[in-house]
């Protein structure tokens, strides 16, 4: 552990405590055409934690614009639990809002549903493509990073809104001061802000280091996320486990003293001081686990390789950039990766490489191992993928540690 002098917390201006480095990584989702021999953007993937608010962050951060633009390929409704997870969340809002604002609504896998209640609402969503889809499904979007100054401009356009709801986008950004001053210029008096996101507890439950990426500048707990709205006048009223992406947390906050917080949140802040999560030595110990998962995995594929096995991966995720640069595994290794995104397939992954090819050429023919990158969604591939297991292939996995299903 070191503390970083060039950085300090983005949240409250504390010291970084240093504790763990994943090396030198790229843009996570800059799929590269092949052969493109353009220099690859790289930085420093280092976690730390602030001595003050314990908010979990990376040390450096990715310029915005680097990460989300016109060809940012993730999409919401890629997956059938992903929409069918928003629809609920949107018939949930739909009970109480009458105005519901959404950062990084992507292409419309919530606000749609909204849309079509005839509700009225706005969506942010800096990436292109993604907006456009979000508005062929009637979303209202504006194509732009929501900000102080993008949450100013519309509270003077339309007013106060009733729900403010972030999934997976508020640990996106480095800048959430900024942000939590655009939900304080924006929120009626008694209105939410509804943050979905995975958790630091599970990350260090599971060992699932390749949670943490470029996108994924904040790891929040209970501890941290009430520290940061306390700052900007807003108290954290509840939590709740999600089954999404392999377990995620809701945390719903409000103006001060508007709400009665739900006993949740008094169990869940408990609970982390029981597990040490607000401190630094679980963190020094999960820094540990990573080392040896790295070692086990590489361990693993190299032996597969020398025993003339083949292995692809399943799912060119965010995450598996930040696996396969800090293992430093290429196609030598995993030979390919196949992915239902079409935005992916036919390039190759940020940083190693390794090509990119459709769902289809999975079977053609079935590899003897399958490294699944995309473990987050495993019972829907797995459901999928019942023939390759009766054909003798093998899941490799490396969550919550290096083993064989
Ligand atoms: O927070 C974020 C989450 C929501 O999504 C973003 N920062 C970026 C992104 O992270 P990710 O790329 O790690 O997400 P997923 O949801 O694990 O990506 C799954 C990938 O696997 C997609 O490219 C689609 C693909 N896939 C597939 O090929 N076959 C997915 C399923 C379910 C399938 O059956
Ligand atoms: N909410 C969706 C998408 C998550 S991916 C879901 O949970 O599936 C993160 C999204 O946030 C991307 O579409 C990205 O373009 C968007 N985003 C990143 N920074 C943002 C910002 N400052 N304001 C609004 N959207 C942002
Ligand atoms: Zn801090």
């Amino acid at each position: 552990m070191t503390v970083t002098e060039r950085a300090a917390c983005r949240v409250c201006g504390g010291d970084l405590e240093e504790f763990l480095d994943l090396g030198r990584q790229p843009v996570s989702q800059s799929f590269r055409e092949p052969g493109d021999a353009t220099p690859e953007f790289g930085f420093r993937l280092a976690v730390a934690r602030c001595s003050s608010c314990t908010m979990v962050q990376l040390v450096e951060a990715v310029p915005r614009e680097l990460m989300f633009h016109e060809h940012y390929p993730f999409r919401s409704s890629g997956s059938a639990a992903l929409r069918d997870h928003f629809g609920r969340v949107a018939r949930r809002f739909l009970e109480t809002g009458t105005f519901i604002v959404e950062i990084g609504c992507n292409d419309g896998a919530m606000l749609a549903v909204v849309a079509r209640a005839g509700v009225r609402h706005v969506g942010f969503e800096p990436s292109g493509q993604a907006a456009r889809a979000a508005r062929d499904a009637g979303v209202r979007v504006r194509t732009d990073f929501f900000d102080e100054h993008a949450a100013r401009a519309l509270a003077a356009e339309e007013g106060p809104a009733d729900v403010v709801y972030a999934a997976n986008t508020m640990g996106h950004i480095p800048d959430l001061p900024s942000v939590l001053r655009g939900v304080d210029a924006l929120l009626g008096p008694d209105g939410v802000l509804v943050v979905e996101d995975f958790y630091l507890g599970d990350v260090l439950a599971r060992t699932s280091f390749d949670q943490i990426n470029d996108e994924h500048f904040y790891l929040f707990t209970a501890h941290s996320v009430l520290a940061a709205g306390r700052l900007h006048g807003l108290d954290l009223i509840d939590v709740e486990r999600l089954a999404v992406h392999g377990g995620e947390m809701r945390f719903t906050l409000a103006r001060a003293g508007r709400h009665t917080p739900s006993p949740a949140v008094a169990a869940l802040l408990a609970e982390e001081e029981e597990r040490g999560l607000a401190g630094l030595a679980a963190l020094c110990r999960f820094a540990t686990d990573v080392a040896r998962i790295r070692d086990d995995l590489v361990a693993t594929l190299s032996d597969l390789r020398s025993r003339g096995l083949r292995v692809v991966g399943y799912g060119a995720t965010a995450k598996s950039a930040t696996v396969l640069n800090f293992c430093e595994i290429g196609p030598d290794l995993v030979s390919f990766i196949c992915d239902t995104t079409p935005a992916k397939q036919n390039r190759v992954t940020p940083g190693r490489h390794i090509p990119i090819r459709p769902a289809t050429a999975f079977a053609e023919p079935y590899p003897d191992y399958a490294l699944l990158f995309a473990w987050d969604h495993a019972e829907q591939i797995l459901a999928r993928e019942q023939e390759f297991r009766r054909a003798g292939g093998r899941w490799l996995l490396y969550v919550p540690d290096v083993h064989l299903l």
